[in-house]
């Protein structure tokens, strides 16, 4: 592989950053966990009710450190990195507990540090420094761009959106694109027009009856202080994978701000943050691409892989093998497992085992261990059994948000509702047989639908005395076992 300048200069950074964090990290121990996931995954209430569990006293039986009353205390400290928004954890946890509203969504990077003072299995007392990194997985999705020219992304972004259910969507951009030429002068008009059919588009996927997760660039929407500036003002065009552009060509001005965008957005992420990661979960909403269909979950499949080539792609992008990337935990989960009885909790997570499957097998001779759960931050719902005739359904009991609607009848957002929330088939692979295989909002209507998740607003609590109370969780512990155990022993 060849290495430009800018890769050895963007070496030699990463290379004194990490020289600075193995220092201190040698004195204080420290794991930097990233918690990532696309638009909507569940990202700030894991981190939300993760941190309340370990500061608060959450009920974690197979968090082993925590459950053999090794964990002394946690407790929050000053947000170490000065550049990095604080995680608004307290404003996020008044609004789960005081109002039983889900946060507000969040759009950018933010982080937070917890100190955990705990005994080692030979009596010693130790500390452990947890950073936790927020951060949206669809800047990890924009990873693979740093090994693509502009050309193979043009022609990968072409083929994928004359996909189905895609076609449809890009009409009016492929109607748009139909009409340049890709030779002619370069015109600052035409390539605005064409990133802006091009982001709309890539919006009108996004909508939760198609619930497609591949759509880099990931900052065409998120563009935060970047919106409107040219680093995010260009589209694909159609284009030769081996051609070179005309100098003064619109092809030109396309390559031009295609690297401006992997410079200023792309690396900065990766050596300011992804490079520096200890551990990753990947928070996964698999209920979502249920409810919209199967193109919705192949495409899930496609983004989960195009995440776990960025563990790759970390360890072979940059020269020395001394200073790489360190992730050696990865864990993929699949949130909200609290819309399921819990009959259908392992079943969740053989789907999710199936989706990143192959990936992982491609994955398995690097150094990092990859498992799977599913899980539920903030379990919503309770368990009942409702009797339908002569038969006892397995039902869950929650308080649907105002304004969801099943069956033709629309919750007011204070009224209590059991659900049958539909069975997972016991074979994955049943999920996956072609785009017949279950039926989704994105071919039918809401009642003809094989899954239809309802959102739930958070539980009420029940509160003992002046402590705060306890939010009930699915597995969370089993997730800090799995990311923080062996650190604890
Ligand atoms: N029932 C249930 N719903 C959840 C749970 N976690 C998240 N949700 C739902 O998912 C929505 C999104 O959760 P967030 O934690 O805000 O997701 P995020 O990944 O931070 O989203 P962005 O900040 O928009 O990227 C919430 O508003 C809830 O409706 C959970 O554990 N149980
Ligand atoms: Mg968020």
């Amino acid at each position: 592989m060849a290495f430009s300048f800018q890769d050895m200069v963007e070496e030699a950074r990463l290379s004194a950053r990490a020289l600075i964090d193995y220092g201190e990290h040698f004195f204080n121990p420290t794991v930097r966990l990233g918690v990532t996931g696309l638009s909507r995954a569940g990202k700030t209430v894991f981190i939300t009710a993760l941190i309340h569990g370990l500061t608060r006293g959450g009920r974690f039986p197979v968090f082993e450190a925590y459950a053999s009353g090794r964990i002394a205390r946690a407790h929050l400290a000053p947000q170490p990195d000065d550049a990095v928004p604080r995680f608004a954890y307290e404003t996020h946890l008044r609004a789960l507990v005081e109002e039983r509203h889900w946060p507000t969504s969040t759009v950018d990077i933010s982080e937070l540090r917890l100190v955990i003072d705990y005994q080692r299995h030979n009596g010693a007392d130790r500390t452990l420094t947890l950073d936790i990194v927020d951060y949206p997985g669809e800047w990890l999705l924009d990873l693979p761009l740093l090994q693509k020219s502009y050309e193979q992304w043009s022609a990968e972004s072409l083929a994928l959106s004359r996909e189905a259910p895609r076609a449809h969507l890009a009409a009016d951009w492929h109607a748009h694109l139909g009409a340049l030429k890709p030779e002619a002068r370069e015109d600052e008009q035409a390539t605005l027009t064409a990133a802006k059919l091009f982001t709309d588009y890539l919006r009108a996927c996004r909508d939760e009856r198609f619930a497609m997760s591949l759509l880099p660039p990931g900052r065409f929407l998120m563009p935060g202080n970047l919106t409107h500036s040219p680093a995010l003002t260009f589209a694909p065009l159609n284009v030769p994978i081996d051609g070179s552009a005309p100098d003064g060509s619109l092809w030109a001005m396309m390559v031009r701000r295609y690297e401006a965008y992997k410079d200023i957005v792309v690396r900065p992420f990766f050596r300011d943050h992804f490079a520096r990661l200890d551990r990753q979960i990947v928070l996964v909403d698999a209920l979502a691409a249920f409810n919209a269909g199967p193109e919705a979950l192949h495409d899930l499949e496609a983004a989960l892989a195009g995440i776990l080539d960025c563990f790759r792609i970390g360890r072979t992008t940059f020269l020395s093998s001394l200073f790489r990337p360190r992730i050696d935990r990865i864990l993929f989960a699949a949130t909200k497992a609290d819309h399921l009885h819990h009959s259908s909790h392992d079943r969740l997570e053989a789907i999710l085992r199936r989706t990143v499957a192959r990936a992982a097998e491609r994955a398995a001779h690097e150094e990092a261990t990859i498992d799977v759960v599913a899980l539920a931050a903030v379990r919503a719902t309770r368990e009942a059994q409702v009797a339908r005739g002569r038969e006892k359904l397995p039902s869950i009991l929650g308080t649907p948000m105002a304004g969801e609607s099943a069956n033709g009848e629309m919750f007011d957002g204070e009224t209590e509702v059991a659900t049958f929330p539909g069975d997972l088939p016991a074979d994955p692979e049943a999920l996956f047989a072609g785009d017949a295989a279950f039926r989704g909002l994105s071919s039918t209507g809401q009642d003809k639908a094989d899954y239809r998740f309802l959102r739930f607003r958070p539980p009420p609590l029940e509160r003992a005395g002046e402590a705060p109370p306890a939010l009930p969780h699915i597995r969370l512990d089993r997730v800090l076992q799995f990311l923080i155990g062996d650190r604890l022993q």
